[in-house]
């Protein structure tokens, strides 16, 4: 891993900012991705790596491809992709959901994961190996109350990697996806829009996973050797069977 160029979006917070953490200490050379540039630039004075900072939003797609046209020579052969950038907005039905949230999530959990392969891809197409690994959810496993549109772009992530590992076959160009079940993040406070009191209640009497544990997964995705492509993993609390089945104490 020593030296590999490895891109990482939504790279400022959670599940992004601990893969990040766990390249870096493997001398990867890091492209973090993010909204928000002072976050970024916290995180790059905390690894001990050289960084590329790119600052867009994943559903503005001219800036996604700008972004990565405007790499510079040594920062081109990009060779790992996390695709991690996505949330969810709202938990509510889809007659009074909000019509902004749904938008905002299959704008950015499904357009944008598109828009930022479809840049990251000549690269790799050019190099004839490479990794993508797009962040899923159990979302995309299972549809669950509320969630329809989260579930939605979730699912649409599931079928976008089993296409995109399909047309890349031939290229040597690994694709997999990774499904979390209730990972501890800003994840929940997000969706109840900064309702952190409902969010705490997500993760009350269970142990969920942190974002840790997502990243060594990743990781791990990462580390097999060249001929082993995990193709998709799903990840959960060992207190939660599925979506619906969680053992709260
Ligand atoms: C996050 C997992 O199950 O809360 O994507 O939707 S879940």
């Amino acid at each position: 891993m020593k030296n590999q160029i490895i891109c990482i979006t939504g790279a400022s917070s959670g599940i992004g900012w601990a893969t990040a953490k766990i390249f870096a200490n493997q001398g990867a050379r890091l492209i973090l991705c993010g909204r928000r540039k002072e976050k970024l630039e916290k995180l790059e004075q905390q690894l001990q790596t050289d960084c590329h900072l790119l600052c867009f939003d994943v559903r503005d797609r001219n800036a996604v491809f700008a972004a990565f046209e405007g790499l510079a020579d040594s920062w081109k052969k990009i060779e790992v992709l996390i695709n991690n950038a996505g949330n969810a907005h709202g938990l509510d039905p889809v007659q009074t959901a909000s019509v902004d949230d749904w938008e905002a999530m299959i704008d950015g959990n499904v357009k944008g994961l598109m828009y930022v392969t479809k840049a990251v891809l000549p690269s790799m197409i050019a190099a004839q190996k490479g990794q993508i690994i797009n962040l899923g959810s159990l979302a995309g496993k299972e549809v669950y109350p509320n969630g329809s549109v989260y579930c939605s772009s979730k699912f649409a992530v599931d079928a976008f990697t089993q296409g995109l590992r399909i047309d890349l076959n031939t290229l040597g160009i690994r694709v997999g996806a990774i499904h979390p079940g209730l990972v501890e993040t800003e994840f929940s406070q997000v969706r109840f829009k900064g309702d952190k009191e409902r969010a705490a209640k997500v993760y009350q009497g269970i142990e969920a996973l942190t974002a840790e544990d997502v990243a060594s997964a990743i990781n791990y995705m990462v580390s097999v050797p060249e001929r082993v492509a995990i193709a998709d993993l799903v990840i959960l609390p060992t207190r939660q069977a599925n979506a619906y089945i969680q053992h709260r104490t």
